[in-house]
């Protein structure tokens, strides 16, 4: 990923939002689940489970010390990201998730876009294919036993433009770079803890193993030396599990030096920037595990995970970073889905 992020991005702010922030009737910091008055907002107020996959930012967005329980780094990921403070987590590599809530139930209204996805993708100077795009997967969930949690048989996948299979412009690029470029559901991948921390670079630091018979190295790179384990876990290996998305990185230079994240059509978290039209997501293009279109009224919870499997040279591995989440009714954007999406 790319940590850095043009500050002006946060200067077009769109008179809606201006608007819709002014009436924020909940600015609380403590990470509370709930508003302190009875009105909705258009943001994260809780974050269910944040669990990274291992990542070279992550023990770092958020934060961890010594002593922190998995709890207390979901409450630092909702005060990063949460009632559109727009701080950033990191997910890591492949697999790495955050599940949020809202205080209300995400509309879903026919014809239109219901919410987006924050994150810090941004193009290369001049482009419009490519930059830093690091996809997320999405799935929502409609809180259908009222029991205040996502529950596994109420989770539905966003099918953005590589659902079921890979289509986007650049496949023959990705292809022609010796790029992966399937996509793969119920893709399945374990990460292994290093018996050590190594305190230099190096490429074979987090070994993996994954599901279609391969295995390789998350490397370690000279600007990011702290663990990139997360470290209030436990385990001795983190199992992810979701739909891997084709490998979208093509080092254009051929000598290393010019790493291309290429973007997805629609349909995914931290792809295209947070002001186009195409980061916007209607939630009926969710379908069920089967692949069949589903009707939900409306989505309780969000969950993203970090799509592509891939290292990219002196950028390091590809790892979704989210910022917040907007309900686009509530903020008073208004985008038709004709035409973003299939
Ligand atoms: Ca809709
Ligand atoms: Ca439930
Ligand atoms: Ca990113």
């Amino acid at each position: 990923m790319k940590q850095i992020l043009p500050n002006n991005r946060f200067c077009r702010v769109s008179a809606a939002l201006v608007l819709a922030l002014a009436t924020l009737s909940c600015s609380s910091d403590e990470g509370g689940d709930t508003p302190s008055t009875g009105k909705a907002t258009p943001y994260v107020t809780r974050v269910v489970e944040f669990r990274p996959a291992p990542g070279q930012f992550v023990n770092q967005l958020p934060e961890y010390r010594e002593g922190d329980t998995p709890e207390d780094m979901n409450r630092k990921a909702l005060e990063a990201i949460g009632n559109n403070r727009r701080g950033m987590v990191s997910l890591g590599g492949f697999g790495g998730y955050i599940v949020v809530g809202f205080d209300h139930t995400i509309e879903n209204k026919p014809g239109l876009c219901d919410f987006r996805v924050l994150g810090n993708a941004f193009y290369a100077s001049g482009q419009s294919e490519y930059g830093s795009s690091e996809p997320g997967v999405i799935q929502v969930a409609w809180d259908a036993n009222s029991n205040g949690r996502p529950d596994e048989d109420e989770w539905y996948e966003i099918a953005g433009s590589s659902y079921p299979t890979a289509a986007e412009s650049w496949l023959d690029k990705a292809d022609e770079a010796g790029n992966d470029i399937r996509t793969v559901r119920g893709y399945s991948i374990t990460y292994y803890r290093p018996a050590q921390e190594p305190g230099a670079p190096t490429d074979e630091y987090i070994r993996w193993e994954d599901n279609q018979q391969e295995e390789g190295y998350m490397a370690k790179n000279a600007t990011h030396l702290q663990s990139y384990f997360p470290q209030w876990l436990d385990d001795e290996e983190l199992t992810f599990e979701g739909t891997r998305l084709p490998q979208n990185g093509i080092d254009l230079s051929g000598a290393g030096t010019n790493y291309a994240l290429y973007r997805f059509a629609f349909g995914y978290a931290d792809n295209d920037t947070n002001e186009s039209d195409a980061s916007a997501i209607d939630i009926d293009w969710a379908v069920d595990a089967s692949g069949a279109p589903v009707h939900l009224s409306g989505v309780d919870f969000i969950r993203i995970h970090t799509g592509v499997n891939q290292v990219n040279g002196w950028l390091g591995e590809c790892s979704t970073e989210v910022m917040g989440v907007t309900d686009l009714h509530l903020a008073g954007e208004q985008i038709a889905s004709d035409g973003l999406g299939r």
